[in-house]
């Protein structure tokens, strides 16, 4: 199967991004042919600093490896080294519709309030499109909050494909998993943890250290009721921590939620604490060693020569479909 997937270098990578897609983009990589990208057109949406945003490319593409996404099995690169992502998404653009835009929750949730939102806001799901079927993958291996990108990816493919045929784009699926496929906010359950959420305490970053992984998981709201049972509507916070717990370690809820019956809350945090500092450890000395590596810029030159190849092939025979250009 051809896997495609990415990351915005919009900052940390959090336990969020780490459990709802970067864990199954290393899963898949033995037996499928994964492209892993950094997705810095779509950072661009909000305005960045330039130097700063160079830097969270790097830093995304040394987490990419330091979780274990091997070079020599998928390829890495930077989005806007590939001049087809805004090529296609240009041409979706020209086979979408305002409304379907419009009806996108990410677009709503993030132009709520501003009396004249941002384009790119508004269209950043077609860029994910093109991000997407230009490699013609069959997979796509994210979190929960991605279901609706993916759903308008596969109705603008069929669109295209009913006018020109089925060999014009692949329709893909999405992969989500069960825990961690939505991970929240540890100081608001009801909002899902974010890079870009203001509060520090909002979130683990997968390079935090043992003293704000402490601070941010002992802080973590809770209910009352002191009782630890799975019930994300009723008790978000306590059902929060047990998927964090569940998904970091490997066992399951149901093990959790009878192991600490009885249990206060105090326990399960301290114990989560040790659970996620185990589990970053490895993750941060290898993200050390790679980050000022010149081995890092070598796998995304290799990564974006083999992205355009694919890419390259994928623009000509869209072209042609269009009736665009003279076919060199
Ligand atoms: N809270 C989450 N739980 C599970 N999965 C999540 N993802 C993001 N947040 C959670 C998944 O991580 C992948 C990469 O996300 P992204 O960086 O491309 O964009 P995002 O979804 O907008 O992530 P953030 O952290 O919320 O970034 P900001 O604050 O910059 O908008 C995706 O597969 C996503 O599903």
């Amino acid at each position: 199967m051809r896997v495609f997937s990415g990351v915005q270098p919009t900052g940390n990578i959090h336990l969020g991004n780490y459990l709802g897609a970067l864990k199954q983009f290393v899963e898949l990589q033995d037996d499928n042919e994964c492209i892993y990208c950094i997705v810095d057109l779509h950072a661009i949406t909000i305005p960045k600093d330039p130097i700063q945003l160079h830097e969270h490319v790097l830093d995304v593409a040394a987490l990419y490896m330091a979780i274990g996404i091997d070079p020599k099995k998928s390829t890495i690169f930077v989005q806007s080294d590939v001049p087809g992502h805004s090529e296609l998404a240009w041409i979706l653009t020209c086979s979408s519709y305002m409304g379907e835009l419009s009806r996108m929750t990410q677009f709503k949730d993030k132009s709520k309030g501003q009396e004249s939102a941002p384009t790119g806001i508004f269209s950043y799901p077609l860029l994910m499109a093109a991000d997407i079927l230009l490699y013609d993958a069959e997979v796509v291996p994210v979190g929960n909050d991605q279901k609706q990108h993916i759903e308008i990816t596969r109705d603008l493919a069929i669109r295209v494909n009913n006018r020109f045929g089925d060999d014009t784009f692949v329709v893909p699926d999405g992969r989500f998993i069960k825990a961690g496929a939505r991970v929240m906010s540890l100081d608001d359950p009801t909002s899902k943890m974010s890079k870009s959420a203001e509060s520090e305490m909002s979130r683990i970053s997968l390079l935090d250290d043992a003293a704000k992984i402490k601070k941010a998981i002992m802080r973590a709201t809770t209910d009352s009721d002191g009782i630890i049972k799975y019930d994300p509507v009723n008790k978000p916070g306590i059902s929060n921590l047990l998927s964090i717990y569940a998904a970091m370690s490997g066992e399951s809820i149901e093990s959790l939620e009878a192991r600490y019956a009885g249990e206060g809350y105090g326990t399960l945090k301290k114990d989560l604490v040790e659970v996620v500092k185990e589990g970053l450890a490895p993750i941060q000395s290898r993200y050390a060693e790679i980050r000022q590596s010149q081995e890092l810029i070598d796998v995304l030159k290799v990564g974006a020569e083999k992205a355009n190849a694919i890419a390259e092939v994928t623009i000509k025979r869209v072209k042609e479909k269009y009736g665009l250009g003279i076919g060199i």
